[in-house]
């Protein structure tokens, strides 16, 4: 039985042309991409103590609780998924392989290094995996370059971790029976003004050609490429920028461009891009985020900027052809609530977007009545999108409202709180 808060709203948005209940089946239907990484602050668990390095990415606060192994890490994404409505995946970096405490280097990881992953995530009939070659926390990133480094050998080193990357990626999508995307972002960059920002680019697209040299089936393996404008330690000069990534990315026709929602200047809209970005790549990786100043990674939040991006999406008719998965990283508060928050946040920001009144909107549009479009902008924001939401958690069997931080809390007594 419906709440009689839900059919009130179900009204209210058929009044204006919206089908509430095709918009839950829809957001049912969409997996979101989860980010193992916010459990242990982009640690991973290659070797004990693994710290970050060459990657201008950095995960601030020391709030108790991050999982210091494999198991702490499934344990507390068990609860996250617990909490979520929806069926949806997970993104391993490669530095999460189940080593057995052996080092073994990037460019020797194979799919054997995750098949403890793959049995967790289909005894918990995930979606499916995501994967990322880990171009950083490594001696040879440590002076900024990967990829596009000066030295042959090290660029051949990263060639081969990302080649295997793509692999286990691909082993991924077989198993699930879903495509996976396997995403290469690198840090390389530089902190000062650089003379030369044309022969690391060369290089750059020259080991990329041979990275994507290997053919993998479309149906099991998608390849992203992820821009940026700059990081920490590398505000000068980023090799991988938005004009880089986009030429390679139209120039091939074969991969994705991936938009991270934080790698732009904060008054560019992520939101206007996906049109124009999808006009000349097939598919698109969104890496949904919410930067703040310089930093590209705080919680996602239902705001008016990713509410922007999930309204292009359906509006364009885009959800198709679009992965999406979240990137960021926050050790600031509860780890489990960072992820938990910010993935119904995305969620949220989706259902807002499949009940615009379309039709209305569109025909005001067309028709160049542009008050009443205004008008309908408006009225939308003041609609009972909450209500429809809590129905969707309820049919769900996850919990409406702050219940979800109950459980976590408890979790955060009896499980966190002791490591
Ligand atoms: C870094 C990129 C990248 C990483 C993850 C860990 O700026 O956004 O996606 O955050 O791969
Ligand atoms: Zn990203």
């Amino acid at each position: 039985m419906d709440s009689s808060a839900y059919s009130l709203a179900r009204e209210t948005y058929a009044a204006l042309g919206v089908d509430t209940e095709a918009a839950l089946t829809r957001l049912a239907a969409t997996p979101i991409s989860l980010h193992c990484w916010q459990g242990d602050d982009v640690g991973g668990f290659e070797k004990p103590n693994a710290t970050l390095s060459g990657g201008g990415i950095q995960a601030t606060g020391n709030y108790p609780g991050k999982a210091r192994t494999l198991d702490e890490l499934r344990q507390d994404l068990d609860l996250v998924y617990k909490l979520l409505p929806g069926r949806h995946r997970l993104n391993l970096h490669a530095i999460y392989g189940d080593f057995a405490g052996k080092l073994v280097d990037r460019d020797a990881i194979e799919p054997k290094h995750f098949a403890s992953w793959v049995a967790w995530a289909q005894a918990r009939k995930l979606h499916g995996l995501d994967f990322n070659p880990s171009c950083f926390s490594h001696p040879f990133a440590a002076d900024g370059a990967t990829l596009s480094h000066d030295c042959k050998a090290v660029r051949d080193f990263w060639i081969a971790h990302c080649a295997a990357a793509r692999r286990i990626g691909a082993s991924f999508g077989k198993t699930f029976g879903t495509t996976t995307t396997t995403n290469v972002w690198i840090p390389d960059g530089s902190k000062d003004t650089p003379f030369d920002r044309s022969g690391p680019r060369q290089r750059l697209a020259a080991s990329l050609d041979a990275v994507f040299a290997e053919k993998l089936s479309a149906t099991d393996h998608r390849d992203a490429v992820e821009s940026k404008l700059f990081g920490i330690g590398a505000e000068s000069y980023t090799v991988g920028s938005h004009e880089f990534y986009l030429g390679y990315a139209s120039k091939r026709g074969d991969i994705a461009y991936c938009l991270d929602a934080g790698h732009f200047h904060p008054t560019e809209s992520l939101a206007d891009k996906i049109a124009s970005v999808l006009q000349f790549t097939p598919s698109l990786l969104l890496h949904v985020s919410r930067g703040v100043r310089w930093d590209s990674d705080h919680v996602v939040t239902c705001d008016d900027a990713t509410r922007a991006i999930f309204e292009e999406l359906v509006r364009g008719g885009f959800l198709g052809r679009t992965a999406i998965g979240l990137d960021y990283f926050d050790a600031s508060i509860n780890r489990v609530a960072a992820w938990v928050i910010g993935t119904r946040a995305a969620q949220k920001a989706l259902l807002g977007a499949l009940l615009e009144p379309a039709t209305l909107l569109r025909t005001a549009e067309q028709t160049g009545d542009h008050a009443l479009r205004l008008a309908l902008f408006e009225e939308s924001r003041a609609l009972p999108l909450g209500l429809i939401w809590d129905e969707f958690c309820r049919r769900e069997n996850v919990p409406v409202g702050l219940g979800f931080m109950d459980e976590i809390k408890s979790y955060e007594r009896s499980v966190l709180a002791h490591r």
